[in-house]
């Protein structure tokens, strides 16, 4: 187990297909431009369908209230996606793979009759190990003793539980959680555990850059158990069946293939005119839950305030990619992992690619997981990424035709992050303190971290707020 997971992807996000922009002066909020069929009329307006707007929607109905789902994709799901093969019908699952057992996670699986079981991942796979920046094979590579490493790393985290729940922080905050993780790690003595760390926290750029707050929040104490009783998983490895039963269940509550055009809220309520395949819709709800990155470049059409336009404007973000491709010649029993020699810890410098791995469950399907600082475009990934396999055709001699995609997904932008002055100075105190104003309320990895399981609980634990109790 631990080694397919130390060779699957951790933790990452989503494209990012922006709306056109909308021109808000070529929409109508005025009821009377609308059949009435295109009027909805609903206690709670949701606001992305990935982990945590499904999860708020779905939560939200138990308690009675009507809810209308808006969704930019064709499905629910975000980050969680699933790979079927069609010819074998085998699954793998490209996104989201593993969950913490907790309450929330393990109620919210039963409700639609999912079985979770301990995770086994699809290997062993004979584990080489690359200098992807390169193309040198490293022979001698021996992987340090991660584990202890691992524990070492859970200790200097012990005094910071709350890291789990949220963005609750104490003030002055720990100048630790503010370094960047580099000096975190000798600080600490951590290097046995950096590339494992930085393999779990994909998505987040180079880590030792990152303040360690961010690491510590992706990849924290609630790892602890996992390593003792294993992470949980879909019995079916099929991830997505969750989120398919949850569009079963919600119904024509859902719209998916739409995008909010137009926004006006007060506090009295919210009217927003939204995209959808046929045609637009006028929405007049109570309350908004938002879970969808709240990145200016996401929320066009909103009637923004002068606070969130400063608060959002100072997330900053990492690249990632993820991708399927066969017709490579490559051997199914073998994982490459990128290490560079001569770095602490041996952990690669982004962009380049974090491993190239047999998916084991298609054959002569393989994964490769790709990161970067910074964003780039799609093609240039793309081409990145065929230099890698190249890479490893040449280290496994064999011919180096040019793959065949079957999936090339981005996840951009992902982790929102700001600059340790920005914590130190209550950034996200004063993120939090939007709650509920103009009838808005907000969730989704931005307000917590990426992490299915901890965004379910975060979730429930925001739902008084939603409610007014
Ligand atoms: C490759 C990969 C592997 C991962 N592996 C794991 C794992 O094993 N375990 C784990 O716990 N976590 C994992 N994660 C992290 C994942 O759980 C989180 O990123 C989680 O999905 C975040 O949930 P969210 O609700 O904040 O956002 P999302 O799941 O991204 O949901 C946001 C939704 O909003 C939609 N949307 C965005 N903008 C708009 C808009 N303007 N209008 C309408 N809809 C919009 C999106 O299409 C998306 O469906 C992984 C992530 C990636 C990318
Ligand atoms: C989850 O944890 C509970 C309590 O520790 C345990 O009883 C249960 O077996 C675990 N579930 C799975 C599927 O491992
Ligand atoms: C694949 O490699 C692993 C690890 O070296 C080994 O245990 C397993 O038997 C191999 N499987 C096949 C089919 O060769
Ligand atoms: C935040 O932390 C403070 C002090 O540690 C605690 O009193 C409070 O209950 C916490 N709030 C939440 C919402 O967790
Ligand atoms: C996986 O789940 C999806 C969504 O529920 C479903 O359409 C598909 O048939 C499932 N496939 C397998 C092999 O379980
Ligand atoms: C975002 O982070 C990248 C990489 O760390 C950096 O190059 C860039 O300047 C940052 N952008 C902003 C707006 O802070």
């Amino acid at each position: 187990m631990f080694s397919k997971l130390f060779s699957v992807a951790a933790l990452s996000f989503f494209s990012l297909l922006l709306a056109t922009p909308a021109t808000s002066h070529s929409v109508s909020f005025n009821e009377a431009d609308y059949d009435p069929s295109h009027v909805v009329t609903k206690d709670f307006l949701v606001l992305g369908g990935g982990a945590s707007g499904t999860y708020a929607a779905v939560r939200l109905k138990d308690h009675d209230k009507s809810i209308v789902l808006i969704e930019r994709e064709n499905r629910l799901g975000g980050h969680t996606h699933t790979y079927i093969d069609p010819e074998t019908g085998g699954t793998t699952d490209i996104g989201v793979l593993v969950y913490h057992n907790f309450t929330t996670t393990i109620n919210f699986f039963k409700r639609f009759d999912i079985p979770l079981t301990t995770f086994v991942g699809d290997g062993p796979f004979e584990s080489k190990y690359a200098d992807f920046a390169t193309g040198e094979a490293v022979p001698n590579y021996t992987p340090p003793d991660f584990l202890t490493g691992f524990r070492k790393y859970l200790q200097t985290l012990a005094p910071y539980p709350y890291l789990d729940y949220g963005w609750n922080l104490t003030y002055p905050v720990p100048e630790d959680l503010l370094m960047p993780f580099g000096d975190y790690v000798t600080k600490y003595g951590l290097e046995d555990a950096a590339l494992m760390i930085f393999t779990y926290t994909q998505s987040q750029g180079n880590i030792f850059d990152q303040p360690t707050i961010y690491v510590a929040k992706t990849f924290g104490l609630s790892n602890g158990d996992a390593f003792v009783n294993g992470y949980l998983s879909t019995a079916h490895h099929n991830n997505s069946e969750l989120y398919s039963k949850a569009l079963e269940s919600l119904g024509s509550d859902v719209l998916l293939r739409s995008h909010i055009l137009s926004l006006k809220r007060s506090d009295s309520g919210v009217r927003a005119v939204v995209s959808t395949p046929t045609g637009n819709k006028l929405i007049k709800a109570k309350k908004l839950v938002s879970s969808i990155p709240p990145q200016l470049s996401q929320l066009t059409g909103w009637d923004l305030t002068n606070k969130e336009l400063q608060l959002f404007g100072q997330f900053n973000n990492s690249g990632y990619w993820t991708a399927l491709v066969t017709d490579t010649g490559l051997d199914n029993n073998i994982s490459y992992t990128n290490v560079q020699p001569n770095t602490v810890g041996n952990v690669p410098r982004l962009p380049e690619c974090y491993g190239v791995s047999p998916t084991g469950s298609i054959k002569d399907v393989f994964h490769i997981y790709y990161g970067s600082p910074s964003s780039f475009p799609d093609d240039q990934i793309r081409n990145a990424m065929i230099k890698d396999i190249n890479v490893v055709q040449k280290l496994q001699g064999v011919s180096m035709k040019e793959p065949k995609f079957l999936i090339l997904e981005p996840h951009n932008p992902f982790t929102c992050a700001v600059t340790p002055q920005l914590i130190r100075e209550r950034f996200y105190e004063k993120l939090y303190s939007l709650q509920g104003k103009k009838s808005t309320f907000w969730t989704g990895a931005a307000w917590h971290t990426h992490d299915s399981a901890m965004l379910w609980r975060f979730t429930e634990g925001l739902l008084p707020t939603f409610l007014g109790q």
